[in-house]
Formats: structure tokens, sequence, C-alpha cells
């Protein structure tokens, strides 16, 4: 007998899906992972799988298939040389990062942005907000919410702002994703305290976290539906094409047409009006993050 589920979690090619109102323990079977060769996980966090239940072994399944996605947060897992789901068909993703420990990271964010556009909103949610917060960070903030993602503060530790997260995802499903450390497993934990996530210290010594969150799960809770994440060091956008990277970048879109050459990856062109805006209107960091993404994308076009 075959239903439809939803991947709540995975771990050693072990899922488990919730359908007809319970929770199966799922392997794949075979014929699926020729589907979507090339993969660094054929089935996420998130997926929507239809599975093949085992009369003769209670709470057993196979899964079969796993139906089309509405979206995905996919970075490219350096390593392993290929695209890695880290949740499928969400409604919100949080990127969550800290003012000082671990330190804030813009760049990580514009990446996260790049992954989403086009796909899902992102709320930047800037944790530990009892920690001192530099200007330079409130300065980015605010660049980000002028761009049109919008950030909100928030302390796991004193509660601040956790109220009125919980009311920005009610009714959604929400990815939290960011760096190790930064509290994402801490923030849910207290919007839900029965929830017993597991948290970790912070190493003092290189001031980041120690991936305390190894997998990621989904879990339904009240009136939405989290996924928490484990933190990730870097993110490498995977699923752009070159061409189209400018326009993920909305603070480039006033200047492009501007530019003498048609169409301009603003780069190395001469007479480019997104350059000659870096420094004025466009934040010199958010060029440089452009800069990078490009790079990655061009090498990895070349091959390795
Ligand atoms: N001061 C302060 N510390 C916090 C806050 N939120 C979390 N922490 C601490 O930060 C550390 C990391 O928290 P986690 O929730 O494990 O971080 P995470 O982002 O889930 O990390 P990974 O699972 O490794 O990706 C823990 O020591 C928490 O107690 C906060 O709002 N303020
Ligand atoms: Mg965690
Ligand atoms: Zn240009």
């Amino acid at each position: 007998m075959n239903t439809e589920g939803i991947v709540f979690s995975g771990i050693n090619n072990i899922y488990l899906v919730f359908a007809d109102n319970k929770e199966w323990e799922c392997r794949i079977k075979g014929k699926v992972l020729k589907e979507v060769k090339g993969e660094y996980n054929p089935i996420a966090v998130g997926d929507q799988v239809t599975i093949e239940i085992n009369p003769h072994m209670e709470n057993h399944a196979l899964i079969i298939s796993r139906l089309e996605r509405r979206n995905s947060f996919v970075r490219w897992n350096k390593k392993r040389r290929a695209p890695q789901t880290v949740a499928a068909n969400i409604d919100l993703l949080v990127a969550v990062v800290s003012p000082e420990s671990p330190p804030f990271r813009p760049r990580f964010v514009d990446r996260v942005l790049v992954a989403a556009w086009e796909q899902f909103p992102v709320l930047i949610v800037l944790n530990k907000s009892d920690q001192k917060i530099d200007p330079s960070t409130m300065e980015r903030l605010e660049d980000f919410d002028r761009l049109g993602y919008p950030f909100h503060l928030c302390s796991a530790k004193t509660g601040e702002g956790v109220e009125e997260l919980r009311r920005i995802v009610s009714g959604k499903t929400v990815a939290f994703v960011g760096q190790s450390g930064v509290g994402k497993s801490s923030i849910l934990n207290r919007m839900h305290p029965g929830l017993k996530l597991r948290v970790g210290e912070v190493s003092a010594k290189y001031n980041r976290g120690r991936h305390t969150t190894n997998s990621a799960v989904m879990i339904p809770v009240d009136d939405w539906t989290l996924i928490d994440t484990p933190g990730i060091r870097e993110i490498e956008v995977h699923e752009v094409d070159v061409a189209d990277l400018p326009y993920a970048f909305p603070d480039f879109q006033p200047f492009a047409r501007d530019c003498a050459f048609q169409p301009c990856m603003h780069d190395k062109e001469p007479e480019c009006a997104v350059r000659e805006a870096v420094g004025k209107v466009i934040h010199p960091d958010r060029y440089e993050s452009y800069l990078r993404i490009l790079a990655d994308l061009r090498y990895r076009l070349k091959g390795w």
C-alpha cells in the first residue's frame, strides 16, 4: 500500500516520515536515487514523498518517490562537490546571525539571500541582542531592510523579541539557518520550552559554535512548523546561473540599466554604472559579496 507523507528528519539514510497521522521509519527504495542523481542528499527535510508501507513490519516503509518541490534551500557542498538541500517546501527562511560571538557576518547573509532569491522570503534575525551590538552591524542590518530584507532583534537568553517572532512564524513552515553557535536551537527552545533541542557552548578559543545540531529536523508546534538545521560554516551558492546573478542583487537594479555594456556583469566592463554606485548607494560589502559569488560560480563552471 502506498501513501504520501512529509520527511521530518533523516540520519544515515534512515528517514522519519509523517504520513497517515503517524511516523514511519523509512529507507529509500533503490530506484528513487536514480531520478535525483548527482545530489548530495536525494531526500531532504520538508520533502513530500510517496512511501510504500511494509505490511510485515510495523511503522516501517520505503520511500518510493519524491514529489516536486515547491522550493528548496540548497547550498553547494564543496567537499562532496554536489548540491545539498538543507530544507524543502518552506514558507519563510530565518537567517540567524549574532553580534559578536560568533561575530556578525553580513557576507553570509548575502549568500543566503542569493540562495533564497525568487523562492521564499527571508527574515534576518539578530539573536543575542543582549550582547554588544556594533554600530556598523546596525548599519548593515538597516541596509538590508532598505533592500527589502527585514530584520528582527531577539535574545534567546533574555526573551527579548521572542514573542514577536512567534507572531511572525504563525501559520508557516519556517527553516532556521545560520552559522554554528548563533543560537538557532536556543531561540526555538525559548519559543517553545517543551522542545528541548540540544544547544552547545560557543568555543572561547575560536569564537564559533561546535556544530551541536548535527542534522536538520522538522517539528510541528502549535500553529506553525519549525525546521532547525545544523550550523553552516560557509554557504556556496548553487542554483543560480551566472548571467542571472546580478538580478539577485536588488540594490544593483536601479543602476544596471545605465551600464554602457548590455548585458553587463558589473565586473570588468568599462563605464559600469553599478560599479560607480559602489560606496555611494551600494554598500561596498554587498559588491564584494557579489564578486566573490560570481567568482565561485565561474570557477565551478570551469570544473575543478
Ligand atoms: N548571550 C546569549 N547567548 C545565547 C543566546 N542564544 C543562544 N546563546 C548561547 O549560544 C550558544 C549556542 O547556542 P545554540 O542554540 O546551540 O546555537 P546553534 O545556532 O543552534 O548552533 P549549531 O546547532 O551548532 O548550529 C549556547 O551557549 C547558547 O546558550 C542569546 O540570546 N544570548
Ligand atoms: Mg543548533
Ligand atoms: Zn555594469
